[in-house]
């Protein structure tokens, strides 16, 4: 078969190669962004950054052969155009246009090496484990034999490889009953204390600010906040306390939010959102070094928009801040399989961190640590061979 066939395959009439860098720097700069594309990893990525053919992404492991140029349409949803990093650098190079300005901003943000958070480095991946302690996992919350327990497998996670324990003390499930503060304090705090004397780092998984304040001072280090520190006083006392954070974009809250979710452009939307909680917790003294975010899959989403997000997960480079991603067992795996036990989506949840990671997402939040941290290792070994 020759080219002539070839380029006469649907399949193969993608976006055109470079041609319209033209026409979309002649659009209004706010409707663009940049996504890595044609990633590579390990020696493949090195290979290609030392020809010149390629962009390390955030000073990571993942390297962008090409790059994803997103405009969004007025009616909704948006045009893509793919571009290789040589005529994208030319096209810059050249180009002053405001519409260039902001692609080259963006590009900037996308390659800048990430300073350690949370004294992890994050030229590495790493593995957060879920820790939960709410009635519908360890008994009730609160009393000793779920205290107990939680603190066991909290450990049990660590030894399996987690290098952050993230506690939570409330179900965000949609339909989830209202826990008091006073509870989700109680339920949290004491498992919180026995993880950190144990010299695990603690991260709590939380909207609330009392219940920020009180984890901090049982020996968590890190804010995990689904809201991105909107409740009153969050903000304000991640800044005071200097605490690593990760921001995550939900859509309505959690009772509602699966009702009927609705976006323009739902990754460029995500986008849109978490930028500015960056530019926000910046402006209130929280630096970006200090930040992750977390496009928060299955908040507020419908199939097509988990998807969207997961696709064009190295957008989210551009905002700056690391990137952490939680998919494990979640329900979209559900909606793709047909599976409905959330402990029968492992070869989901692993394919989705490792797809992930495929992107540079430098924090994984998981259920199944163990495997989750093999399969990166595999992973990791063979892109390393
Ligand atoms: C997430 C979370 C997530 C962050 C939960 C579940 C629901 N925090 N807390 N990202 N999900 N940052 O684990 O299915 O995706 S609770």
């Amino acid at each position: 078969m020759g080219p002539a066939d070839l380029a006469g395959r649907p399949e193969h009439r993608g976006p055109a190669l470079g041609r319209g860098l033209d026409s979309f720097g002649a659009l209004a700069p706010s409707t663009l962004y940049l996504a890595p594309h044609g990633l590579l990893a390990g020696t493949a990525a090195a290979d290609a950054v030392a020809a010149g053919l390629a962009w390390r992404i955030a000073g990571g492991w993942t390297a962008a052969s090409l790059l994803k140029i997103f405009a969004r349409k007025p009616s909704g949803g948006a045009d893509a155009l793919v571009v290789s990093i040589p005529e994208f650098s030319a096209w810059l190079d050249r180009n002053d246009s405001p519409a260039a300005e902001r692609l080259r901003r963006l590009a900037e943000r996308l390659r800048a090496p990430r300073p350690a958070w949370a004294g992890l480095p994050l030229d590495r991946p790493h593995v957060m484990g879920i820790v939960n302690v709410t009635p519908d996992s360890f008994s009730d919350g609160g009393d000793h034999a779920s205290t107990a327990a939680a603190i066991a497998h909290g450990l049990a996670l660590r030894a399996a490889g987690a290098a952050i324990l993230d506690v939570g003390g409330e179900s965000t499930r949609p339909g989830a009953a209202d826990v008091s503060l006073e509870a989700e304090i109680a339920r949290v705090v004491p498992v919180i204390r026995g993880l950190a004397t144990e010299g695990a780092l603690v991260s709590v998984d939380t909207r609330r600010a009392p219940v920020m304040a009180a984890a901090l001072e049982a020996g968590a280090v890190i804010l995990n906040d689904i809201e991105a520190l909107t409740q009153p006083g969050a903000l304000a006392l991640a800044v005071e306390a200097e605490a690593p954070v990760a921001l995550m974009h939900m859509q309505g809250e959690p009772r509602t939010m699966q009702a009927d979710p609705c976006y323009d452009a739902a990754a460029l939307d995500v986008f849109d959102w978490l930028e500015a909680r960056v530019a926000a917790a910046e402006a209130a003294g929280l630096p970006c070094e200090r930040i992750l975010v977390d496009p928060g899959i299955g908040f507020g989403k419908a199939l097509g928009h988990n998807l969207e997000i997961l696709a064009a997960l190295g957008l989210y480079h551009a905002t700056g801040a690391g990137i952490l991603l939680g998919v494990s067992r979640k329900s979209f795996i559900g909606k793709i399989d047909g599976s409905t036990d959330p402990r029968r989506r492992l070869g989901g949840s692993l394919a989705a961190a490792l797809d992930g990671w495929r992107q540079g997402a430098q924090v994984v939040r998981v259920h199944d640590v163990a495997e989750t941290v093999q399969a990166l290792a595999v992973a990791q070994a063979i892109a390393g061979a």
